[in-house]
């Protein structure tokens, strides 16, 4: 007679708690919960257990189980991913595997300016740790007090300042791998050449869990910046801003670290919802950037950025501007810039799109998409906003709280069709920083070409044969 379910169940639970005694399981019923459903409140699964192992062995042997048993694995960092990657399905099955207790930085290698951590290091600790030894490590984001670098690199992360140092990518020399059964892949090199083969490291990079558990990563530390100057400016449109741009590129080089856009509904959404938020400029403006100059010396960064703006008034591309020269008049700029995603929380639903366009195409596409748009809801709120320096829009449309679900899932339908239609029409990607987790899944098979898709499926089929990392996400 075969052996029941529940009882499978529970071997399963003291394989699993031998592996990582009892601080690796989580027992507390809410702790559970906050795992099984994402930031957004948008995704809640159910999930077996949530195991917490504490160092790469126990995750190692905890892959093996999960090979063995065939029972599916999603791995959690931090939990703010905003695609739903990090949230199991609602079957009971499949396994959470936290990150938390991976938390040690191993190494700081400030000749080779390298810093090794742990896939369960918060983002924020890792750019202190590099300021201890006077580096600097430059993604920043939004999340970066509760996010991961193991999430970080499984998503492939882009954020603020990715005009000047890159995404995720850009900024990982090494990793270390769990495979799905349970080997462990040492690639920690800490090296800026390396020719020996396939770049086996990149394929783990934004694969968003289906392929390994990424357990620590060796990332690149830079010089770090003591000068930084910011502003705060009003444009009458995309184009202006577009100049504006590269203007500030021609004049400031290398010291232009940030340029992030935001529409005047943006602005008013988060002036509305955000304690604290201070009105930026006097007037409304139909554009906003933030634009950000940082520097290893101070020599003159602040004329630099006066001298940029008054050339961009000059030539009519810039309504207005305010200068934050000290932190505090900086952070407050910044505080604008990052309560939008709480902002929309707190608004409404919104139907996220994270989109990547050559930047010269932007002013085109932003015209096309807010009239197509409009096409379909006469009324909606377009919320649009993002890495202008990077081409990445979160060209968002924000539903009201009470919309009803099957409503919800109509308009997502029909707005996801006509926004990403344009997307694809201009050559440019339906996902560029947050991942395709559950939220693109289908729309990324709209718009691959059946060749790319395919070879994703052969990797995918070759790493992982069972199909147990992360099922129903990305692929
Ligand atoms: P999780 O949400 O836990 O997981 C995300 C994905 O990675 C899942 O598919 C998960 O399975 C996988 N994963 C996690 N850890 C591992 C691992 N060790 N090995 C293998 N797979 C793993 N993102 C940006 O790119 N730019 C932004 O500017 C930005 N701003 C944000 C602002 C706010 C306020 C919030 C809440 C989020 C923001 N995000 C942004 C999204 C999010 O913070 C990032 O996607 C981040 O990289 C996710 O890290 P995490 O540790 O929370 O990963
Ligand atoms: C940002 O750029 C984040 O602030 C979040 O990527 C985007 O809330 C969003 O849609
Ligand atoms: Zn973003």
């Amino acid at each position: 007679m075969s052996r029941s379910i529940p009882h499978l169940k529970s071997q399963f639970l003291q394989r699993l708690s031998e592996i990582v005694g009892e601080p690796g399981l989580v027992s507390d019923a809410q702790q559970k919960d906050d795992h099984d459903t994402d930031w957004l409140k948008k995704w809640h699964g159910r999930s077996c257990a949530v195991v917490r192992p504490a160092s790469t062995q126990e995750v190692a042997q905890v892959m093996r189980l999960c090979h063995e048993t065939r029972i599916p694995v999603v791995t959690q960092g931090g939990n703010t991913g905003m695609s739903g990657g990090a949230t199991p399905d609602e079957s009971g099955a499949q396994l959470i595997l936290s990150t938390s207790r991976l938390r040690s930085i191993r190494e700081v290698d400030p000749l080779n300016n390298t810093i090794t951590a742990e896939a369960g290091v918060l983002l924020a600790h890792v750019q202190e740790a590099a300021q201890e030894v006077n580096r600097y490590f430059p993604l920043s984001l939004g999340s970066e007090g509760s996010c991961t670098i193991g999430g970080n690199l499984a998503t492939n992360a882009g954020g603020v300042a990715v005009l000047r140092y890159g995404n995720t990518r850009d900024l990982a020399l090494g990793l270390e791998v769990v495979l799905p059964d349970g080997r462990i892949w040492n690639g920690l090199r800490a090296l800026r050449k390396d020719n020996t083969g396939y770049a086996l490291r990149d394929l783990f990079i934004g694969s968003e869990g289906t392929l390994g558990v990424v357990t620590a990563a060796v990332l690149k530390m830079f010089p770090r910046p003591v000068a930084r100057v910011a502003a705060w400016v009003g444009c009458d449109s995309m184009e202006n801003l577009l100049a504006l741009l590269a203007l500030s590129r021609d004049v400031c080089g290398d010291r232009l670290v940030a340029f992030e856009m935001l529409t005047q509904a943006s602005v008013d959404l988060i002036l509305q919802h955000i304690t604290d938020a201070r009105r930026p400029l006097e007037n409304a403006h139909k554009f906003h950037a933030l634009v950000e100059l940082a520097d290893t010396h101070e020599n003159g960064l602040a004329e630099m950025l006066e001298g940029t703006l008054e050339q961009a008034m000059a030539a009519g591309y810039v309504e207005d501007a305010a200068v934050g020269l000290n932190i505090a008049q900086r952070q407050a700029f910044w505080k604008i810039r990052e309560g939008i995603s709480q902002a929309q929380v707190r608004a409404g639903k919104a139907i996220k799109h994270d989109i990547a366009l050559p930047i010269s195409k932007l002013p085109r596409f932003v015209a096309d998409a807010d009239a197509a748009v409009k096409k379909v809801k006469p009324d909606a709120c377009i919320i649009n906003f993002g890495h202008m320096g990077d081409g990445n829009l979160h060209f968002n449309v924000l539903m009201p709280l009470d919309t009803p679900a099957a409503d919800m899932s109509k308009a997502v339908k029909q707005l996801n069709r006509v926004v990403h239609d344009l997307v694809h029409e201009a050559n440019g990607s339906i996902s560029a920083e947050h991942g395709v987790g559950q939220l693109r899944r289908d729309e990324l098979r709209n718009y691959k070409s059946s060749v790319e898709l395919d070879l994703m499926m052969q990797l995918k089929q070759s790493l992982d044969p069972n199909q147990i990392m992360n099922p129903g996400k990305l692929l």
